[in-house]
């Protein structure tokens, strides 16, 4: 079964729902600890409730430190996949260099269009008519790197700033698993920049 680490820094809703599919087996994989860089985190409380083992990343004494602390914990567990599930830090290229094609992000716009930490208001106030969420593998870059999945979300007249937040976060709980899935089961291929799901055109 694959092993995973969940990286947060907030609610962990993300954390949540992958939880709840590895739980209901819809997801074979296992959790092996879920750290967050934010000591007061509610999604360490969420993950405590689900007896996941924690940690708090000591951002405090440096990326570097932290980053450390981190390898030594993913070691410790020998986790296959990193996952990040609204975790806020820049991953150093030499982390992401150790942990090369094992590192993997959920972004709420539609990649490239709307990078950064504000991409739901961003797109909202843009005016584009269609965002979406993005999942891709993490390179040195933020937001650059290969992409595994898209869906799209529709902008409506009638949306709100918050009921575009609730619909976004609602399609991240159901493509987030989805596409970690395929990923878990060897079942992307990489061309170039191209992930290519095995079978398909
Ligand atoms: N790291 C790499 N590539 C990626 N992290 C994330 C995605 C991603 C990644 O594709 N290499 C805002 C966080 C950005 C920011 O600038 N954070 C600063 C410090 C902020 C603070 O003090 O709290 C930093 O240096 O990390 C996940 C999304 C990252 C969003």
């Amino acid at each position: 079964m694959t092993n995973m680490a969940i990286l947060i820094s907030g609610r962990g809703t993300n954390m949540e729902a992958l939880a709840g599919k590895c739980k209901s087996g819809e997801l074979n994989a296992n959790v092996a600890f879920v750290a967050s860089d934010k000591a007061d985190a509610l999604g360490l409380n969420k993950a405590k409730v689900m007896n996941f083992k924690t940690l708090v990343l000591p951002y405090d004494r440096g990326r570097a430190i932290a980053e450390a602390a981190l390898d030594e914990e993913l070691s410790k567990h020998s986790v296959d996949w990193i996952v990040l599930a609204g975790f806020m830090r820049i991953l150093s290229s030499q982390f992401v260099a150790r942990h090369s094609e094992r590192v993997v992000n959920i972004h709420p716009s539609l990649l490239p269009a709307f990078p950064g930490t504000q991409a739901i208001k961003d797109a909202y106030e843009y005016g584009v008519k269609v965002t979406g969420v993005t999942v891709h593998l993490v390179d040195e870059m933020v937001d650059h790197g290969p992409i595994l999945n898209q869906a799209e979300v529709r902008i409506l007249d009638e949306d709100s700033l918050e009921s575009l937040e609730a619909k976004i976060h609602e399609v991240e709980h159901d493509i987030y698993w989805r596409t970690l899935k395929d990923l878990f089961a060897g079942r992307y291929l990489r061309r170039g920049r191209r992930m290519i799901i095995e079978g398909s055109r």
